[in-house]
């Protein structure tokens, strides 16, 4: 990638739409938009013209808006145009078609975001952020990624750099000027170092929870044939997906459904009734249901309330009970509630439910994200990312290591100096301020075109 071309892309996915957006960034960016579209002799920056499209010959191509960002005023920090024709697919390829002609390179997946990391507009997290609310599943998942485009982590990434810095600038003064300098107090180290390796737990703590956020949780509902494991399924859908009978073993094979918990982005899994046959199908069907029972984040156990607990439902809880799964006694309607015939073994809290009238579904949901600790959470949280936790360990252990050994440094303070540094630079990998190509190119790549 050369980052002195000039780029163009759409910014808006190629299907029909009203409007489409094509971008242009780098130095030729307004001589290229001035050919491709009728503007007066002197354009001003981001003011919005009304005009003609044309193609290398001058034919029009369409109408539309452009708008001119002067560099650094622009999002990748470069000389920026913008071009709003209608969202016809033809229009649109036609016009990046002519862009190219006259001097434009197509951008690669994330140029411009990775040409306003670049240009010093945003920091990696910043970087990574985008990606993460393009990509956003749910309303949380794009506020949790908001709070990382504000710049939420970094501060606090920088806050923490900024105290290891403090201390490695008053050990090397005091190794420069041993005679002018009070001796360093190994206590207040400590105590500095402490105080970031707490901080940065607490922030290594938040990666599963956002992890969960962003990619999703997995359900799997299981059971034995006829407790109402699709009913339920079709209940948390909100509609009618799985077919449901009275037949024992009417689910074969498993199904796979896409919902929304709470702002949590969910797969739901429905699976055949786990018990002995000789039906080959129905087996291979079993065999499944267990493997996503591995798989899941959280195992839902169905059993039939109204009937009570059985020694089927016994030995299929046996075969999951690792996974310590939410034990539901569903047909509550069915149930005289005083006969307690709910009782479940050792569980305590199961959960009653109708998937026929809907009675503690709500409770259910709720217990889900309370199980995977997702209930209590403020607009401001942050969640740090796979990369950002390797980074925030590095820095960790190798603070930890020093606390452990602090009175061995006494006489060797470069080595203390060389240690914080240390850490400190994996901290700076968080923000972008030390990267690699490789780390540029795993960013990036996950874009789409266009952004
Ligand atoms: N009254 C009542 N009936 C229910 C409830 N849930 C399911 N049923 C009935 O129970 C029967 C079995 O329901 P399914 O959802 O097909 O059961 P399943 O566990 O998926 O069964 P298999 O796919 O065979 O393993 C059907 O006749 C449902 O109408 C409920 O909450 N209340
Ligand atoms: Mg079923």
């Amino acid at each position: 990638m050369d980052e002195k071309d000039t780029i163009v892309a759409s910014a808006t996915p190629l299907i029909p739409s009203a409007v489409g957006i094509i971008r242009l960034s780098g130095e030729d960016a307004l001589q290229i938009g001035k050919r491709l579209f009728s503007l007066p002799e002197k354009v001003e920056e981001r003011k919005a013209y009304f005009g003609r499209i044309r193609d290398r010959e001058g034919k029009t191509i369409d109408e539309g808006l452009f708008i001119y960002f002067k560099a650094p005023r622009s999002f990748t920090g470069e000389d920026v145009v913008e071009i709003y024709p209608h969202g016809s697919v033809p229009v649109m390829k036609r016009i990046i078609g002519e862009a190219v002609h006259f001097g434009a390179r197509l951008a690669e997946p994330g140029e411009f975001t990775k040409r306003a990391f670049l240009k010093g507009k945003i920091d990696l997290t910043q970087a990574e952020a985008i990606a993460d609310l393009i990509e956003a599943k749910t309303e949380k998942a794009s506020r949790v990624a908001l709070n990382l485009l504000q710049g939420r982590l970094s501060e606090k990434v920088n806050r923490l750099r900024n105290s290891l810095l403090e201390l490695i600038s008053l050990i090397e003064a005091e190794i420069n000027f041993p005679e002018d300098i009070e001796e360093i107090d190994f206590e207040e180290i400590k105590k500095v170092l402490k105080g970031v390796v707490e901080q940065i737990g607490e922030l290594l703590k938040t990666y599963k929870k956002g992890q969960l956020i962003r990619e999703g949780i997995k359900l799997a509902i299981v059971g034995r044939p006829n407790v109402g494991k699709s009913s339920l399924f079709n209940a948390l859908l909100g509609y009618e997906r799985a077919i449901v009978s009275e037949v024992r073993g009417t689910t074969r094979d498993f199904i796979e459904e896409s919902l929304n918990i709470g702002g949590i982005p969910v797969k739901l899994l429905d699976t055949a009734g786990i018990r002995e046959t000789e039906d080959k199908i129905e087996k291979l069907g079993i065999e499944k249901a267990l493997e996503k029972v591995e798989e899941a984040d959280v195992v839902l156990f169905v059993f039939d309330a109204s009937e009570g607990l059985t020694e089927e439902d016994l030995k299929i809880y046996e075969k999951v009970k690792d996974k310590s799964p939410i034990v539901i006694g569903n047909k509550s309607d069915l149930l005289d509630k005083s006969e307690k015939k709910y009782y479940f073994k050792d569980v305590k809290d199961v959960i009653l439910v109708s998937s026929k009238t809907l009675e503690n579904l709500d409770q259910l949901e709720e217990k889900i994200l309370h199980k995977l600790n997702l209930l209590e959470d403020s607009d401001t949280d942050v969640y740090i990312n796979l990369r950002h936790y390797g980074s925030f360990k590095k820095a960790k252990e190798t603070l930890e290591k020093v606390l452990k050994n602090i009175g061995d440094y006494r006489d060797r303070k470069e080595i203390l100096m060389l240690e914080i540094s240390e850490a400190e630079k994996a901290l700076e990998e968080i923000t972008g301020e030390i990267t690699t190509e490789d780390v540029l190119g795993n960013i990036f790549g996950r874009f789409c075109i266009g952004k």
